[in-house]
């Protein structure tokens, strides 16, 4: 906060600090205060926190939004639920999961393996066949109409250049695929309008292409590449050639255009050379023009891939000048503007959208584009909206968010003398993406903003060298932002998104039919086994498969029999109908460990190479007798 900001509110940072916490230690009293006829301390800061009020969701009470949020390099996605904070459950995508198997199963392995590229696939056979990790920044729902519709989420992954979808039926990820051509995906945005349509990933990294050792320490060929996946196949559907590298990226609500920030146009590889110019550029996508090339073939295929030259001089694209290093990029849901995030510069750009044809038509400069570039302080990273012409930034040096008008904004660059910003709260600290209830959608509704914050030194108790992340949820549904809740997370939230919760629909029970487990259902049916009646033991050579269905407490089988040295296939279906009643199969000493839904197959398959005695046991408490839910695996010594 500068000197002026602190003089306009009359608040040190330290006192408003102090006040937060305040508010924190009632939140967690105030009820309790009147049970036990114990005073409030406080009741000042009671009167002076409605939106605290609101933020309280009891014990039972259902929030009103779904939050999804990303992990960063934890590689998985996170169900919260807002304004409660409350974490509801991790979807495992990119990393490996003890608890459901992810990873371990057949029916996850084939989801991290089919999308896989196939040198990728060989570099892997040695190492267990999967990637380990993940670094899983950017988790968008799909969209219909400007809107969420509840069908998928997708999201991107930095450390092996991937892209996921979750199914929000089951809220499961069912397809992952490996990006060709470019390298390490970052920016990554579905399509507005008319719906997705397309998801729009962004290839961070500059690479030579292709990237197989021919070319190495020679920058200028390096090349950046920009993605449109069909986001109901999951297949790349094109590629654009760019100059310079690609950051973050948006759509617009006419389903013309996509924008990506780009903060190497030196195209340099160490700092000094990427942040030596004065400006970057926004990279502005004509998808019309780019759909008419592929059919017309104006193309290079890679990698079975349409690649369209996209750099300076392209038909395709055009290059927008905007201060030095931009990052967050971030469609307004008045549909008309498009907010691009400084970064190094304290300023904003916005775009304005209803420029851009002219633009393509080169009727206006690059630059004419841009309709405002307020200074908002020091850091902005990433831009959300309320819905009623303001939008909220935040300022990562400042450690602040700033609300400011966009009109205002656009008026004062025309010369008004008016002041754009409305308001500056400190957030604690250091904030990256931000985001509002419905916030990328047209019915952006101007309530919550959630402040996702890099660091939380003194906010919670120290639990050693390594600390959570912050995530600060602030009430903006007033004439004053006010942070009612901060949230430790575990690595690293960098975006989430706030979806009304009619939106979002998922199943309590699976279908029989599920595609999840498709190749299973076809195997027993080969054996004549129904995977949901049948116990049975097929001998096929060295191959042994075990089908096992279960009801709590019991599973269908006590024991099985296989040889040493066996290739085994465990079936497990879990009969039971009711909500919430999830069995599990681990094999113990064989590091295997499954998650069985309500209704659902898992699989897996291992080489028996360990004679004895070995229990199977249920690791998902579903009865009374869950302890007892167990069974053997004897293996016999060849
Ligand atoms: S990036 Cu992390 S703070 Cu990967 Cu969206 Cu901006
Ligand atoms: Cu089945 Cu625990």
């Amino acid at each position: 906060m500068s000197k002026s900001d602190d003089k306009k509110s009359g608040i040190t940072r330290r006192e408003l600090l102090g006040g937060s916490a305040k508010l924190a230690a009632l939140a967690g009293a105030g009820g309790v205060a009147g049970l036990t006829g114990g005073s409030l301390l406080y009741p000042p800061a009671v009167e002076a926190s409605s939106g605290e009020g609101k933020a309280n969701v009891g014990p039972g009470e259902l929030d009103e939004y779904y939050g999804f949020w990303s992990s960063g390099q934890a590689g998985e996605l996170r169900i919260m639920g807002v304004p409660s904070m409350r974490e509801l459950m991790r979807v495992p995508v990119f990393n490996r999961c003890s608890a459901t198997g992810w990873g371990m199963t057949n029916e996850s392995r084939k989801i991290l393996t089919e999308g896989l590229l196939p040198d990728t696939r060989k570099f892997l056979e040695s190492r267990g066949g999967v990637w380990l990790n993940g670094d899983l920044h950017h988790p968008h729902m799909s969209f219909t109409d400007g809107t969420y519709d509840g069908r998928y989420l997708f999201m991107n992954d930095k450390a092996n250049t991937r892209v996921a979808r979750v199914r929000c039926d089951v809220m499961k990820c069912d397809k992952i695929i490996e990006i060709p051509n470019a390298a390490d995906i970052h920016g990554l945005r579905p399509q507005k309008y008319p719906r997705t349509g397309y998801v729009f990933a962004n290839g961070e990294h500059r690479v030579p292409l292709p990237n197989d050792g021919r070319d190495l320490d020679d920058p200028k060929k390096y090349h950046a590449i920009f993605t449109a996946i069909d986001g109901d196949t999951m297949e790349v559907a094109w590629q654009v050639m760019v100059d310079g590298n690609l950051d973050n990226c948006d759509a617009d609500y006419q389903g013309l255009y996509a924008f990506s920030t780009c903060y190497n146009s030196e195209e340099g590889v160490n700092l000094a050379q990427m942040t030596a110019n004065e400006q970057d550029w926004v990279v502005v996508f004509d998808i019309k023009a780019i759909e008419d090339a592929v059919k017309k073939g104006d193309y290079k295929e890679m990698k079975g891939v349409p690649v369209i030259d996209g750099r300076h001089g392209s038909r395709y694209t055009r290059y927008i000048p905007v201060s030095n290093s931009p990052h967050g990029c971030n469609t307004a849901p008045d549909g008309k503007y498009v907010v691009i995030n400084g970064k190094l510069s304290p300023t904003v750009s916005v775009i304005d959208v209803r420029r851009l044809p002219d633009l393509f038509k080169d009727k206006i400069e690059p630059r004419d584009a841009v309709v405002a570039e307020p200074e908002l302080g020091l850091g902005p990273l990433h831009t959300a909206f309320d819905g009623k012409g303001n939008a909220f930034t935040t300022l990562f040096l400042d450690s602040q968010a700033v609300k400011w008008n966009i009109q205002k904004a656009v008026d004062a660059y025309a010369g008004k003398k008016v002041d754009p910003i409305i308001e500056k709260i400190d957030v604690h600290y250091q904030p990256g993406h931000n985001h509002t209830s419905m916030g990328e959608t047209r019915e952006a509704d101007g309530k919550w903003l959630v402040s996702l914050n890099k660091f939380s030194k003194d906010r919670f108790l120290n639990a050693g060298p390594l600390k959570p992340e912050n995530d600060q949820l602030i009430d903006i549904s007033g004439k004053h932002m006010k942070i009612v809740h901060d949230g430790p997370t575990f690595a690293e939230p960098h975006d989430c998104i706030i979806v009304r919760s009619d939106i979002v629909n998922p199943r309590s029970v699976w279908k029989k039919d599920d595609p999840m487990w498709a190749e299973a259902r076809a195997q027993a049916e080969k054996d004549g086994v129904n995977l949901y009646t049948d116990s049975k033991v097929i001998r096929d050579g060295n191959k042994v498969r075990v089908y096992i269905w279960s009801i709590a407490p019991n599973y269908s089988m006590e024991k099985f029999t296989v040889k040493q040295g066996d290739e085994v296939t465990i079936y497990i279906s879990n009969n039971d109908q009711i909500d919430d009643l999830t069995h599990g199969f681990t094999l113990a000493n064989y590091g295997i460990a499954m998650e069985i839904g309500p209704q659902a197959t898992s699989s897996v398959t291992f080489t028996a190479d360990r004679p004895g005695v070995h229990w199977f046991y249920c690791q998902w408490f579903c009865h009374a007798l869950h302890m007892e839910m167990r069974g053997r695996m004897l293996v016999e010594p060849t």
